[in-house]
């Protein structure tokens, strides 16, 4: 049986997600974040040595890593499923945003809330100027001007194509839905990308993504 390790509002969801889309049968073990920190509970270092979610369990495996996860789900029970033929120019826009969410969106996402944090965080009255004058340079001048290109570039994507690999929806558009909405709820997306804003429609309408709602709990995207 599959198990995934689900920690709430997380990108773990996705993993939920693909599972119902795939119609398998799995468990769900949940943890809860520290309220205070966000932090994962320890418990979940006993199942990965980063103590991150996701990560499933499948008899003897151990898989973590969302991308890492998507492959070995489709590659073991996807018989062909939400995955491009090999060699079509769908199958390399698969694998591109694959990586792409991970690998580049999601650390710039990331990088902006902690330097979001650091504007509002409570620090020595001397340093606070200077925290906070470094902190908004480091945001004005990097993080917002890249996430600006990523979602421009993400927007004239979907122009030309109905979803992220192509016509048809695939685990791409599922590992490209948490950096979309992230974006949504603390990048700056709104109504000026309609593609993308249509795009985080489609998916919260599809019933797998809601099933998967149900059995993850509540989650800060839900709306
Ligand atoms: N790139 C990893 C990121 C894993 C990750 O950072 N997960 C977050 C949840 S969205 C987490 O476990 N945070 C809790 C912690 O860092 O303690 C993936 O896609 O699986």
């Amino acid at each position: 049986m599959i198990v995934v390790h689900h920690l709430n509002n997380s990108r773990s969801q996705r993993i939920l997600w693909l599972l119902e889309e795939l119609e398998l049968p799995y468990e769900v073990r949940r943890y809860q974040r520290d309220t205070a920190t966000m932090l994962a509970p320890a418990e979940l270092l006993a199942i990965h040595p980063l103590g991150k979610s996701p990560v499933i369990t499948d008899g003897a495996n151990t898989v973590a890593e969302s991308g890492a996860i998507i492959e070995y789900l489709l590659e073991c029970y996807g018989s062909g499923r939400l995955i491009p033929p090999p060699g079509s120019p769908e199958r390399l826009r698969y694998r591109y945003w694959l990586h792409f969410a991970e690998g580049s969106m999601m650390p710039m996402l990331l990088l902006q809330l902690v330097f979001d944090r650091i504007q509002v965080a409570p620090v020595p009255f001397l340093v606070r100027p200077i925290a906070r004058g470094i902190a908004g340079k480091v945001s004005a001048r990097f993080i917002r001007p890249n996430l600006q290109r990523q979602m421009d570039f993400l927007e004239r994507e979907l122009g030309s194509r109905e979803w992220f690999a192509g016509d048809e929806f695939s685990a791409a558009d599922i590992q490209m839905s948490f950096p979309v909405e992230a974006a949504r709820s603390r990048g700056g997306l709104d109504q000026d990308r309609p593609r993308l804003m249509r795009f985080l429609q489609r998916i919260h309408a599809r019933p797998a993504y809601q099933r998967a709602l149900a059995a993850g709990g509540p989650y800060a995207f839900a709306s």
